[in-house]
């Protein structure tokens, strides 16, 4: 391990292991008390370098709240904590979750057997991905079937939860037509949690969060009559970077168990078709964009979205290359050499660029730094050879963390840690770029 980083390691372990709860791992001790789903495929990268038996539980664990059509909940609960908001109780998912299993009813990213196919290669236990071979496929036929009626290749999101970017701008146009009928009283507990409430998402954001969960239930999570009505529905360029990379990942697995790929290789070819029309309007630029279906138009924000397909490995260079510029550029992520003086202590990509209007330093996803999309960044510009800057942004990640702490996300000006402190995924993945993320 480098000298400069020698105590990191030691320390990231520490803050798992204090968020360990006997079969998988809490996002942060109080704030986030359940299972996460994106969260734990994050976490299991992690523990696959030092602790395989976790990351194997982790991912078992994730996945046995599958239900029955494939749909893999963002939340499993656990029973005895209580508190968080919105609980169990408010979701009524008992008639679509596995036996005894409290689960909530909308997905997140599917960076599963991206985790799965690590898992594999640190352990060459064909055993464990062979039982989740089928479960992760379920899970993303659920996404391309019944997320997917246009036949695009490309999942549709129906709620800012479920891209994991809570509250980004990105969902700002499309929250804003929406007005919030009658929502049940509620009490959020997340507020008292942070140091200072502007650090989370606003009222009038919950408030739209719940009306959409209430149109969920009302139509007791049944796709297509979802499809028909909810107000919110986007084809979301992180999550479906993700589940391009995973779709390769699960060709991976196939090959590994020798089981058949073929549907595999028809969704992979499909998102290659379709990517550029999908997310880039103006392929020149380098920038990708979500897709919002109800308003029919591209949504042309700047924020880190729009540099993360850079991960999918498979969009020509030329167009790789303007993305790259984007990464450098002051006003996007402030990462040039001029600008960091002026502006960031750390040359690493905020959530939102710093000269969008919506960007405010320390408000959850609009603007502070974090580390997963920093690290899926740093995965892009190793695929397509940036070797320098990947280093460079692998370094300026482990250096953050290092001065500030484990924080769930850094204010990009002085790299201050905010939201919660003893967070899994910056921990699980400061283990990851300490080995460079070799496997
Ligand atoms: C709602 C757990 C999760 C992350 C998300 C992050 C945040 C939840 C919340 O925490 O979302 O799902 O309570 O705000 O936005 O990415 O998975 O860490």
């Amino acid at each position: 391990m480098e000298a400069c980083y020698t105590d990191l390691f030691e320390n990231a372990k520490t803050v798992l292991e204090k968020n360990w709860r006997g079969k998988s791992t809490t996002p942060s001790p109080a704030l986030y008390p359940h299972q996460w789903s994106w969260d734990s495929a994050f976490i299991a990268i992690g523990y696959a370098h030092y602790s395989q038996e976790k990351a194997q539980s982790e991912l078992d664990s994730i996945l046995q709240g599958q239900w029955d059509n494939g749909l893999l909940p963002h939340m499993i609960f656990n029973p005895k904590v209580r508190g968080y908001f919105p609980d169990y109780s408010y979701w009524k998912t008992e008639s679509h979750s596995p036996n005894g299993i409290l689960t909530s009813g909308l997905v997140q990213p599917p960076v599963h057997a991206i985790a799965a196919i690590k898992y594999y290669l640190h352990t060459h236990e064909k055993k464990d991905i062979r039982r989740w071979f089928p479960k992760l496929k379920k899970y993303h036929n659920y996404l391309l079937e019944m997320r997917d009626p246009e036949n695009s290749g490309f999942a549709t999101i129906y709620h800012p939860w479920e891209s994991g970017f809570d509250n980004s701008p990105r969902w700002d146009e499309a929250l804003t037509c929406i007005k919030p009928g009658d929502i049940p009283e509620y009490k959020r507990s997340d507020i008292t949690q942070v140091e200072k409430a502007e650090e989370r998402p606003t009222k009038q954001h919950y408030d739209k969060y719940i009306y959409l969960v209430e149109i969920l239930k009302k139509f007791d999570y049944n796709d297509k009559s979802i499809y028909k009505e909810i107000p919110f529905k986007i084809k979301d360029v992180v999550f479906n970077t993700i589940l391009y990379v995973a779709n390769k990942s699960l060709l991976e697995i196939a090959n590994i168990l020798e089981e058949d790929d073929k549907e595999i290789l028809e969704w992979i070819e499909r998102q290659e078709d379709n990517f550029i029309k999908q997310f880039c309007p103006e392929p020149e630029m380098g920038l990708f964009y979500d897709y919002d279906l109800v308003a029919d138009k591209f949504i042309e924000k700047r924020t880190v979205s729009a540099l993360i397909p850079i991960y999918t490995g498979f969009i020509e260079k030329d167009i790789v290359d303007m993305t790259v510029t984007w990464l450098e550029h002051s006003h996007f992520c402030g990462v040039s050499e001029r600008e960091v003086a002026r502006y960031c202590k750390y040359p690493l990509a905020p959530s939102t660029s710093l000269d969008s209007p919506s960007f405010s330093h320390i408000t959850y996803w609009r603007g502070p730094i974090w580390i997963n999309t920093n690290w899926i960044l740093y995965q892009g510009l190793r695929t397509y050879k940036y070797d320098e800057k990947a280093e460079k942004l692998r370094k300026a990640m482990l250096d953050l963390i290092r001065d500030n702490g484990f924080y769930e996300y850094f204010d990009p000006h002085d790299g201050s840690g905010h939201g919660s402190k003893d967070f899994s995924w910056t921990s699980s993945l400061a283990i990851d770029l300490l080995h460079k993320c070799d496997i």
